[in-house]
C-alpha cells in the first residue's frame, strides 16, 4: 500500500502547496471551505433516509424547525459558506439564473467558483449516489468585485476542479492540474483521508454508460457508434452497461474502471443540437480531472476544455472517459469509423 495512504488532506494540500513555493495558500483554503461545504452537506444526506422513518416529513423537523429540500439546503451552504471566505469575487451556481455577486460587505478574492450544488439529484428519493460538484478559475477582470465575464472562461483556464460524492462513503476527489487524487470521509472522525494518489484512468474499459432511452434523438454516428459497443468483435466481448444517472457517480465509477461515459446531442431541434449537460460546472471540471488522469472528454467533435462558454448555464454534449473509447466515439461521429455491418441493430427511424 502507498505509504501516502491514510494522510489528511489538510496535511495532503499544506505539502502539495509546499511544492509550490509561489502559492499564497489562498487556493489551498478555498479548498478547505469547500470541504467544510462538503461534510454539511453529506451530513443532511445521510440524514435524508431517515427523515421519513421518524415521520419528520410534514415540512418541520423534530426542533420544530423546517425541513428544507436537500438540493436547497446544499446550495445555500455552498452559497453562505464560499461568500465570506474572502477568496472569491464572483460564483456560479446550477441553481441559480444569474450569476452570484460576493455580498459588498465581504472581503473579495482573485478567484471565482462555479459549482453545482447536488448533482443527481433526482436520485434522491431512491438513496442512490449524488454529489457536488466544483471548478474554480482566477478572476481575469480588473476590479475587486469581478465580473461575470470572469465565469465565461474554458476548462482549460481552471485552476482547480473536483467533486464530491456522498455515495456507500463521502469521497473528495481533486486535482490542480498535477494529479488526481481521492480522499475518503471517515466519518468516525470527521476528517477526509488520503485513498489513492495520482490515480490514472485505464486506457480502456468494459463499461459504456449512457441513457440508452434517448436513442431516437441520437445522431447517426452516435447511435452506430453504441451499436458497435455492443456488439462482439474478433479481439473483444460486448462492453456492459452501466448507468445510474447521476454524473458524479457514472463519472467516478468511469474514473476507476474506464471506458465511457456519455451524454450526447439531442437532434430533434434541427441546426440547434444541445447536450444537457451544463458546461461550466458539469462537464469542464470531470474534463480536468479526466484529462489530468489520462483519459479525453469531447463534445464528439472537439476538447471539452477549448469550448469558449457563451453563458453561464451553457449546454454541452458530452463524451468523456478512457482514451480509447473516446477516441472512438469521435471517429464514429466524423465518420471516419463504421461498424461491421453483419449483427447490428436497425437504426431508429428518422
Ligand atoms: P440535473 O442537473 O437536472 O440534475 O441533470 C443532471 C443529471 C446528471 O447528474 C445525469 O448525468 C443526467 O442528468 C441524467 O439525465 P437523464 O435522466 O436524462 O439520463
Ligand atoms: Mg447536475
Amino acid at each position: 500500500m502507498d505509504e501516502a495512504v491514510g494522510t489528511t488532506l489538510s496535511r495532503f494540500i499544506a505539502d502539495e502547496q509546499m511544492k509550490h513555493p509561489g502559492a499564497t495558500g489562498e487556493f489551498s483554503n478555498l479548498l478547505v471551505e469547500l470541504i467544510t461545504c462538503a461534510r454539511l452537506i453529506s451530513r443532511e444526506v445521510n440524514k435524508a433516509g431517515l427523515v421519513e422513518i421518524l415521520g419528520l416529513t410534514g415540512h418541520r423537523n423534530v426542533q420544530g424547525e423546517e425541513v428544507m429540500k436537500l438540493d436547497r439546503f446544499a446550495n445555500e451552504t455552498m452559497i453562505r459558506t464560499m461568500s465570506h471566505t474572502g477568496y472569491l469575487c464572483m460564483m456560479a451556481s446550477e441553481e441559480n439564473a444569474d450569476p452570484i455577486p460576493i455580498p459588498a460587505e465581504y472581503p473579495k478574492g482573485k478567484y471565482v467558483l462555479c459549482f453545482d450544488p447536488l448533482d443527481g439529484s433526482s436520485n434522491i428519493d431512491a438513496n442512490a449516489p449524488i454529489g457536488t460538484i466544483f471548478s474554480v478559475l482566477q478572476r481575469r477582470s480588473a476590479g475587486d468585485d469581478g465580473d461575470p465575464e470572469d465565469l465565461l472562461q474554458p476548462g482549460r483556464d481552471q485552476v482547480g476542479a473536483g467533486y464530491f460524492l456522498y455515495g456507500s462513503s463521502t469521497l473528495m476527489v481533486y486535482t490542480t492540474g498535477s494529479g488526481v487524487h481521492i480522499f475518503t470521509l471517515d466519518p468516525s472522525v470527521g476528517m477526509f483521508l488520503l485513498s489513492r494518489a495520482d490515480v490514472r484512468i485505464p486506457e480502456s474499459g468494459k463499461y459504456y454508460s449512457v441513457n440508452e432511452g434517448n436513442t431516437a434523438y441520437w445522431e447517426p454516428g452516435v447511435w452506430k457508434y453504441v451499436d458497435y459497443l455492443k456488439s462482439a468483435t474478433g479481439e473483444r466481448p460486448p462492453y456492459s452497461t452501466r448507468y445510474i444517472g447521476s454524473l458524479v457517480a457514472d463519472f467516478h465509477r468511469t474514473l476507476c474502471y474506464g471506458g465511457i461515459f456519455a451524454y450526447p446531442e439531442d437532434h430533434r431541434s434541427p441546426g440547434k443540437p444541445k447536450g444537457k449537460l451544463r458546461l461550466l460546472y458539469e462537464a469542464s471540471p470531470l474534463a480536468l480531472i479526466c484529462e489530468v488522469a489520462g483519459g479525453r472528454a469531447s463534445t464528439g467533435r472537439g476538447r471539452i476544455l477549448d469550448v469558449v462558454p457563451e453563458e453561464i448555464h451553457q449546454r454541452v454534449p458530452l463524451f468523456i472517459g478512457s482514451k480509447r473509447e473516446v477516441e472512438w466515439a469521435e471517429k464514429f461521429i466524423a465518420g471516419e469509423m463504421q461498424p461491421p455491418t453483419a449483427g447490428l441493430s436497425a437504426p431508429p427511424p428518422p
